[in-house]
């Protein structure tokens, strides 16, 4: 779980991660699909090109999520609860994919501010994008 630092450290960089949210989740997808193409089957009419409509629709739809779960980051869960529906039960997205979309995540926030992401920032925000995908695949059964 998370403790007070990691939340400190999440709730000091996301500001900058949420004034990009459509930019930096397009670049997320798009790193994801091309290091994991076999991502790309859930989304069988997409246009996969950098900077497409569908990857800054999609992108900003995912950051904004992510967004409202900092918003309330002492209750994760809450913020989720409809999310974890729809991944479960509708798009049943196999639980494996989602380490591959957090780790994209990862490498856009390094690669836009890494001035920002010293060791401890890191780790929290490995650790928030892991709560939320086992609050996404938590209704799996
Ligand atoms: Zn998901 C959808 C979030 C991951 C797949 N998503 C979605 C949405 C959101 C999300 C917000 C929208 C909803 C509505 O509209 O209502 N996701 C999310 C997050 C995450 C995710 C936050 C993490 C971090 N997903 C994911 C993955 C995958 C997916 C990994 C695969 C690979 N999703 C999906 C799909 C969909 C979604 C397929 C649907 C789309 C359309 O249809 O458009």
């Amino acid at each position: 779980a998370l403790n007070a630092d990691d939340k400190a450290h999440i709730r000091a960089i996301w500001p900058c991660i949420a004034s990009h949210a459509e930019q930096y989740g397009a670049e997320a997808l798009h790193r994801m699909f091309i290091c994991h193409p076999q991502t790309k089957t859930y989304f069988p009419n997409f246009d996969f090109h950098a900077n497409s409509a569908n990857l800054k629709g999609h992108g900003k739809k995912v950051m904004n999520a992510l967004t409202d779960v900092v918003k309330h980051l002492d209750h994760p869960e809450t913020s989720m609860c409809s999310l974890s529906d729809l991944h479960a039960y509708t798009l049943r997205v196999d639980p494996g994919n989602f380490a591959l979309l957090n780790k994209n995540i990862l490498v856009v926030v390094a690669v836009h501010h890494g001035d920002k992401l010293d060791c401890a920032t890191h780790q929290a925000l490995d650790k928030f994008l892991n709560v939320v995908a086992g609050l996404l695949t938590s209704k799996y059964r």
